[in-house]
């Protein structure tokens, strides 16, 4: 029993020792909640907490992390103070070491410091292309998806917050500010406009503001959605043929054109009466292909087509009055 009192009183007395002679490291983080943060666009050289360390003798503390230096304000006081340029979109915070030696009794303290990168507006936003090209038909609905336009930004909260827009306004199409979806607001005709140019703007929310732009391009596909059209006289063509021609000989000529693009707008010509002594050729010639001297008749109505080559074909006529002469 004697024995085990003196082992716990030789005990509390080496505790005794070492907490009297270790060095105390106390820290100063400069802030309310203990926390130490510091901006990443900090000079170097900017303080980030103070150490106060007690001592008995002389003491000499040391700094674990390059990007962090320990400068002696005062006798036993220092400051850490950055090293380095912080970039937090590299690292966001650092564990650092400093242990502080008595030089006499040779006892050492050490804390760890949490040191906390706090962000900063320092990078735009940035689109995953510069310019997007995209092929659309012509007249698709108001409201039709096209494309999303994406960007990323590297820093956090309102710094990283993108907000989309399109320039300019009126091009016809919208984005969605959140999503960046592009969407047709109106009618494209390609008849018109072959396609469109505008720019998508991503703008952060940091402050001041940071922004990037890409380029767009919608191609607008043909749709066949014009029908041919015949050129003067509008209305009606006469011709006057002598009764004396031979077969094969040219009438006149109608002239028609269809505003589509390829197919959709190369045109056949048709006489839509068989019955009749003429035919039509692919360049709107009308040729006799009867002998005029044998018919009596004297006047010919013909009703001539232009249909055009599209998918669904669309087509156009016009009447041709022929008058045969003496
Ligand atoms: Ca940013
Ligand atoms: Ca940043
Ligand atoms: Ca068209
Ligand atoms: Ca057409």
């Amino acid at each position: 029993m004697k024995k085990t009192v003196m082992k716990i009183i030789l005990l509390e007395t080496f505790l005794l020792a070492s907490a009297i002679e270790k060095p105390v490291i106390s820290v100063n983080t400069f802030s309310s909640d203990g926390k130490i943060l510091i901006l990443e666009s900090s000079y170097v050289g900017t303080a980030v907490a103070a150490l106060a360390v007690s001592y008995h003798t002389e003491v000499v503390c040391s700094i674990d992390n390059d990007n962090f230096t320990l400068s002696k304000l005062i006798a036993h006081t220092y400051l850490v103070k950055t090293h380095a340029t912080l970039d937090r979109e590299f690292v966001s915070s650092y564990v650092v070491g400093v242990a502080c030696e008595d030089q006499q009794l040779r006892l050492s303290s050490s804390v760890s410091l949490n040191i906390y990168i706090a962000d900063e507006n320092d990078n735009s936003p940035e689109f995953q292309q510069k310019s997007y090209i995209y092929k659309v038909p012509e007249n698709i609905p108001i409201g039709t998806y096209i494309f999303a336009a994406e960007a990323n930004d590297q820093d956090i909260g309102k710094n990283g917050e993108i907000v989309y827009e399109i320039i300019p306004n009126h091009c016809g199409f919208i984005i969605d500010a959140n999503t960046g979806e592009v969407m047709t607001s109106h009618y494209h005709d390609r008849e018109s406009i072959a396609a469109v140019s505008f720019d998508v703007i991503a703008k952060d929310q940091g402050s001041p503001q940071r922004k990037s732009n890409a380029s767009v391009t919608v191609e607008l596909q043909d749709v066949n959605d014009n029908k041919p059209f015949f050129l003067y006289p509008f209305d009606d063509y006469q011709f006057l043929v002598s009764k004396n021609c031979g077969i094969g000989t040219l009438i006149g000529i109608v002239i028609a054109f269809d505003i589509d693009e390829g197919r959709n707008g190369q045109l056949t010509f048709s006489v839509k009466n068989p019955d009749l002594p003429f035919k039509i050729t692919t360049s709107g010639e009308i040729r006799s292909t009867g002998d005029m001297n044998k018919d009596t008749r004297g006047l010919y109505y013909l009703t001539i087509e232009a249909s055009d080559h599209g998918d669904y074909s669309l087509s156009s006529q016009i009447n041709v009055k022929i008058v045969v002469t003496d």
